[in-house]
This record gives structure tokens, sequence and C-alpha cells, in this order.
């Protein structure tokens, strides 16, 4: 169960973040919108969620979730792939701080984020992208294997469109995935219980499940469908705005 979430809400700057969607500038009131609705869903869930002021020196900050890994009860702060983006971890880290007395960081030359870290279970699955290095997914899985669960790498950079693992696979509870075809056939998922969403929805890949509802993006009725079909909770948010600046649900916050 999650007890906490940590967010923080895009800032002034937001639409001058790093983004390859191609679609478009976002609209920042719209995304403050969409932010306070996915807030007001996380504690629906029974989650208690610690806002951090927006911070217009980093466009990106709103994508918190690259910026820590939550391993019980440590917390792994990143080193983020994008050099921009390496700032952004100093005001997450002390917030972290009143709920982790174990809180070491990745160190350079290592890079992670924490859209390539999917946890299942107990098993760590650590994407190798462009964001996301072997020198800092070694050092990732040492520190979550100290901390009692396993961990496995994943390359993902010969994946067409897909920034980090999380964009394209998430874990749904009982050893059972969502994700993208592409992933669903790598070797990293082999024999793997998978739920494959349609190539027009492959967006809807991201999503998260929260103390047994599964938030996912609004707008993809087939993956919809089929989560419900399945007998899943499922809460549709609409992340329009972050979408266009490449980053999901999952990105939005970090849960623990
Ligand atoms: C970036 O390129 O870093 C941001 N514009 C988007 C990050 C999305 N984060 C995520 O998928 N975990």
């Amino acid at each position: 169960m999650f007890q906490n979430a940590l967010v923080r809400p895009p800032s002034a700057t937001f639409a001058s973040g790093l983004t390859t969607s191609g679609l478009g500038a976002p609209d920042l009131s719209l995304a403050l919108l969409q932010h306070r609705r996915y807030v007001e869903a996380l504690e629906s869930c029974g989650v208690s969620v610690t806002v951090l002021p927006p911070d217009d020196a980093f466009p990106d900050s709103t994508f918190v979730e690259d910026t820590a890994v939550v391993a019980g009860r440590r917390a792994v702060v990143t080193r983020p792939g994008a050099p921009s983006r390496r700032g952004e971890t100093g005001a997450v880290a002390a917030a972290l701080g009143a709920f982790f007395s174990d809180l070491p960081s990745i160190e350079a030359p290592g890079t992670v984020d924490g859209g390539d870290v999917c946890l299942a279970g107990d098993r760590f699955l650590i994407g190798i992208s462009d964001r996301t290095d072997e020198v800092g997914a070694r050092q990732l899985a040492r520190l979550v294997e100290e901390a009692g669960f396993s961990a496995g790498t994943v390359d993902v950079r010969g994946v067409p469109g897909l920034l980090h693992l999380k964009s394209g696979i998430a874990f749904l509870g009982d050893g059972a995935f969502l994700c993208t075809r592409a992933l669903a056939s790598h070797p990293a998922l082999l024999g793997a219980r998978t739920v494959v969403v349609p190539d027009e929805e492959a967006y809807a890949a991201n999503a998260i499940e929260v103390n047994g509802k599964l938030l996912v993006a609004a707008g993809f009725p087939r993956t919809e469908k089929a989560l419900r079909g399945l007998g899943f909770a499922v809460l549709p948010l609409d992340v329009s705005e972050f979408r266009k600046m490449d980053g999901g649900l999952s990105c939005l916050s970090i849960r623990f």
C-alpha cells in the first residue's frame, strides 16, 4: 500500500522543457488543472500528497518521478540523464529527507532517470535508455539489492519512440504488466503475463496502480475497456498537456 506521494506542479517555464512529441506547446493553465485533478485522484486512493513548490529554473521538474527511486525504506536520489535536469534533485532529496533516513545517490558518471525503473513485486526492472546508462543502472541495482530487492536490466535503446522504460510498461500487480507490443516481445519479459495495448494507444501503457486502483490516461477506450474487462478499477485522467512534453501519469509523482 502507498501512504505518500510527492508531486511538483508545472512551473511558468514548463513549455520550454525537453520534448520530442511534436504535439505542440502545452497550455500551462490546463496543465495546472490536470495536475490538480491528478493530486485529487491520488488522494482518492488514500495517499497523502506532498506538493513541492514549482521551480522556474527547471522546466521539466514537474516530472518528479525521474529524480528518485524508492526501494522499501531506502530512497535513491538519481542523477538524471539530461544535464538540464540534474539540478532538480536537490529539492526532491530535501523533501524525501522528511520520510527517509536512508537516502543514497547515484554518483557521476552514472545516470538514472526514475522513469526507467519499474518495480514489479520485489524485483526492479531497470531500463537502459538514452537517459539511464549501464553505470547508473549497476549502481541502482546494487542499492536496491542492499535494500532487499532483486534487479535486472532491460535495454530499450532499440525500441523506437520510447523515452523511458515506463513510457511503454506498467506493473499491474500479481505478475502482470500492461505494455506496448514492442515491449511484450522483449526478451526481458519472456514468460511474463502481459496486457498489450493496441499500437494506436501506445501512450496508454504508462499507467499507475495505486492501492487497488489503476490510474490510466484518458482517451484510450480500447485499453480502458480491456482493463475493466479484466476487473481493474480504472480511473482515467486527462494528461494531454504533459504528453506534449513527453511525460505521463507515472512521471508526475514519486509514490511510497
Ligand atoms: C524529459 O524529457 O525529461 C521530460 N520532458 C519528460 C520526462 C518524462 N518522465 C518520465 O517519463 N518518467
